[in-house]
């Protein structure tokens, strides 16, 4: 039995990538934080109690600012394949824990590499690098763009893509970045835009608020359902040779156009209800970001099988439900009872 060790386990990916590999037969190991309320919520339908027969997923506490607990849980787990997709993820926050950000996401990942070199076990290892690496250089972006970071999170996820090319490269090991650009869903943080978009619209049509507040509307962003992706992870630890990999799918939206997708399922018209609040500004902004993934598609066979709109659709329904206890028809009914309260309109 394969056995894998993930750290950010309890995020986004993490816990899509569990269900993957425990499907695949894995025996999986995750990193865990401790905290003072539960952070397993993505992982619960997936836990087993350590006491049941022929427990397959296996937690530990960790943190990738701890480093001899990460070379202790790499030298007694022994794993095949480890995934580093622990970290500060939100580009936003990055501004305002510049030195935070740095210390998980680039020397998190240098202390996790150590652990594996000092350990000296025979594994793969898989980087969760960003297409935010490529900051604003020229679209559509593929492994040959250059990398213009413009965000400390940015800036420490191109440390640890080079920490994970000069590890491969040194010391023969089988380590690679996935260059992924922005995956959805309906486990992802509702800080993030989308997410927030959704979870907004449900909310609103609950009558919990009557206003939704967002930054930057003009940015473009290349979005994919998270499933899709780290599927891509996986594959690229199974290929021959190590070798990094973006993956996105090459179609392009505004923030704009997420709104107005978003709103429009339940009936709605976005310019009624979203306001612009520039504390959701960044300092730098990235722009356009649109993946060039023919490598991913030609050498692994990666490619993404839910489309935007099927994406969009699955984030509403999902937070209807969850947020306000509707369907789609009843919430489009309930909507139609809404009247804004005169909002200053966002220029389009
Ligand atoms: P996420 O939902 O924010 O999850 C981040 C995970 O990292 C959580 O499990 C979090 O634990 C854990 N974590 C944070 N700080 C940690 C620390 N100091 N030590 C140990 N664990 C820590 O992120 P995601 O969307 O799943 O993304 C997964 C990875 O891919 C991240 O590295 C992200 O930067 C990268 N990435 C994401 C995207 C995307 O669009 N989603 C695109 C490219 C790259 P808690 O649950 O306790 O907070
Ligand atoms: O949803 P976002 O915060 O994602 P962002 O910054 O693109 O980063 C995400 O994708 C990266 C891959 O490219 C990952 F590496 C990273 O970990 C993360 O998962 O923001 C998307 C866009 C930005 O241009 C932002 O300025 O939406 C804009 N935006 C407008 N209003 C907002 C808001 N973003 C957030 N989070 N909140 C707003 O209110």
């Amino acid at each position: 039995m394969p056995l894998a060790l993930v750290t950010g386990i309890t995020g986004q990916d993490g816990s899509y990538l569990a269900e993957l590999l425990l499907a695949k037969g894995y025996e999986v190991h995750g990193v865990i934080r401790r905290a003072s309320t539960f952070n397993t919520e993505r992982i619960d339908h997936v836990y087993q109690d350590p006491h049941e027969p022929d427990v397959r997923l296996h937690l530990h506490y960790g943190d990738l600012t701890d480093g001899s607990q990460l070379a202790r849980l790499v030298r007694t787990i022994e794993p095949d394949e480890i995934y580093n997709l622990a970290a500060q993820s939100h580009v936003g926050v990055s501004f305002q824990q510049p030195e935070y950000t740095g210390n998980v996401d680039a020397l998190g990942t240098i202390r996790l590499l150590e652990a594996i070199r000092e350990a000296g076990v025979d594994t793969r290892f898989y980087q969760a690098a960003t297409s935010e690496m490529f900051g604003d250089a020229p679209a559509p972006q593929s492994e040959d763009s250059p990398f213009r970071p413009r965000s400390p999170y940015a800036a420490a996820k191109l440390y640890a893509y080079w920490a994970t090319a000069n590890y491969r490269e040194a010391y023969d090991l089988f380590a690679v970045s996935g260059i992924l650009f922005n995956h959805e869903g309906e486990r992802r943080g509702k800080t993030f835009v989308t997410r927030k978009i959704t979870h907004g619209v449900a909310r609103i049509v609950a009558g919990l608020d009557d206003a939704l507040y967002l930054g930057n509307l003009d940015a473009v962003r290349d979005w994919g359902h998270a499933q899709d992706y780290v599927r891509a992870m996986w594959m690229m630890l199974q290929a021959d040779a190590p070798v990094d990999y973006v993956i996105g799918t090459g179609e392009t939206h505004t923030v704009r156009e997420f709104c107005d997708a978003a709103f429009s399922h339940v009936g709605l018209d976005w310019r009624d209800w979203v306001r612009i609040d520039p504390a959701y500004y960044r300092p730098t902004e990235v722009d356009f970001l649109q993946a060039d993934a023919t490598r991913a598609r030609r050498d692994l066979g990666w490619k993404p099988e839910i489309g935007f709109d099927e994406m969009v659709h699955r984030m509403v329904v999902h937070d209807l439900d969850a947020e306000a206890g509707l369907d789609l028809e009843r919430a489009r009914e309930q909507a139609t009872r809404l009247r804004p309260s005169a909002p200053p309109r966002p220029t389009p």
